[in-house]
């Protein structure tokens, strides 16, 4: 009896140390130590033994099923960390390949792109970037701008008021005004932001966006700001753009110019011109010696008008992007129709 315990202890450790899977060990396990096993069977029947075999082959059988057990859960143990390391070889998951099915990547708003183009030249002839508040009071958005009383813009058909008598800034001009009251000169500013006014066809909308400049300094002339803006232009419509002024009239500055930019469009094919309608020349911005009444209200920070001069400018984000980009109607930068906004960058 014992020498038939000892060849099943021998049997089944060479099936354990031939199993290669944690499935064939379970399988070891059912035949040699499983509920209809020769050994467990032995087991219980030891009862049926002469009294005098019962201890010694209870005994060994007890032992040879104790040694298989620890013998086949060492054994498991060791097969499930190689079948781990395995599984998780196989099923490595590189994060950085594209989805299934790739997804389109997305893009900045075409408003994002020019503002941050126009922010990128103005930054690079060392100017700074400032942005202020969209609700203003009456004084910044108009008195300091040097707007009379009677100013059409004041009008409440042309600006909108909010309950408290302040406004909704029709500019971004007034944080010229609080640059200038907070930082002495000389001062190099743009200011790009969020305007507002009441005004709704193709190329206007209720709320618009603006970058404005203001450069401050000892013998500024109107030659700077035409070297400045003919820089800009060349920058954003191509290197081989001109500029010309035109005289106009700005509350805020005096001279006043609009500035316009040759067409970078005319004669690519040889038929008429439709960008600049055959002109040769489009409007881009408004621009101005800043006006020594606006100096005035800012003289006690260092701002004397018989000392420092200024250029400031203005343009409308969307006119510049709207004449790079060929965009027919403004008031598609704002519907969200993907197909409008994939089209630009
Ligand atoms: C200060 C002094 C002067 C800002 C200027 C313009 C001319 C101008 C328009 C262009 C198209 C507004 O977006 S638009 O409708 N702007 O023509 N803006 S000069 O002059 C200033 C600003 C601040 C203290």
């Amino acid at each position: 009896m014992i020498d038939r315990i000892e060849e099943l202890e021998r049997q089944a450790t060479a099936a354990i140390d031939e199993a290669t899977t944690t499935v064939a060990l379970e399988q070891v396990r059912v035949q040699f130590l499983g509920r209809k096993a020769e050994l467990p069977n032995l087991l219980r029947s030891v009862s049926d033994l002469p009294p005098q075999e019962r201890g010694a082959v209870g005994k060994r059988a007890n032992e040879a099923r104790k040694a298989l057990e620890a013998a086949i859960g060492e054994r498991v143990a060791g097969l499930e960390a190689t079948e781990l390391d395995a599984r998780l070889i196989a099923d490595r998951i590189d994060v950085t390949l594209p989805g299934d099915p790739p997804q389109p990547v997305g893009r900045l708003h075409v408003l994002t792109q020019t503002r941050r183009e126009i922010e990128d030249v103005f930054l690079g002839l060392g100017f700074s970037v400032l942005e202020g508040p969209e609700v203003e009071t009456v004084h910044y958005n108009f008195d300091a701008l040097n707007h009379a009383p009677t100013h059409p813009a004041r009008g409440r058909t042309d600006t909108f008021y909010t309950g408290d008598g302040d406004v909704l800034r029709t500019h971004t001009s007034p944080m010229q005004i609080r640059a200038m009251e907070q930082y002495p000169p000389p001062l190099y500013v743009i200011i790009p932001g969020r305007v507002y006014r009441r005004d709704s066809d193709a190329t206007h909308t209720p709320q618009f966006h603006q970058v404005e400049g203001l450069a401050v300094d000892k013998d500024i002339t109107l030659a700077d700001l035409k070297g400045t803006l003919l820089d800009f232009s060349r920058a954003i419509f191509g290197a081989e753009r001109e500029v010309r002024l035109r005289p106009h009239f700005f509350p805020f500055t005096e001279p006043s110019v609009e500035i316009d930019v040759s067409c970078f469009n005319c004669k690519r094919n040889g038929e008429p011109c439709q960008v600049c309608k055959g002109t040769g020349w489009l409007e881009i911005l408004g621009a101005g010696m800043v006006d020594p009444n606006v100096f005035a209200y800012v003289a006690e920070h260092g701002y004397d008008p018989e000392e420092i001069q200024g250029f400031a400018f203005g343009m409308g984000i969307e006119r510049i992007a709207a004449l790079k980009y060929g965009i027919p109607d403004i008031r598609t930068l704002y519907t969200n129709d993907v197909r409008v906004l994939e089209q630009f960058g």
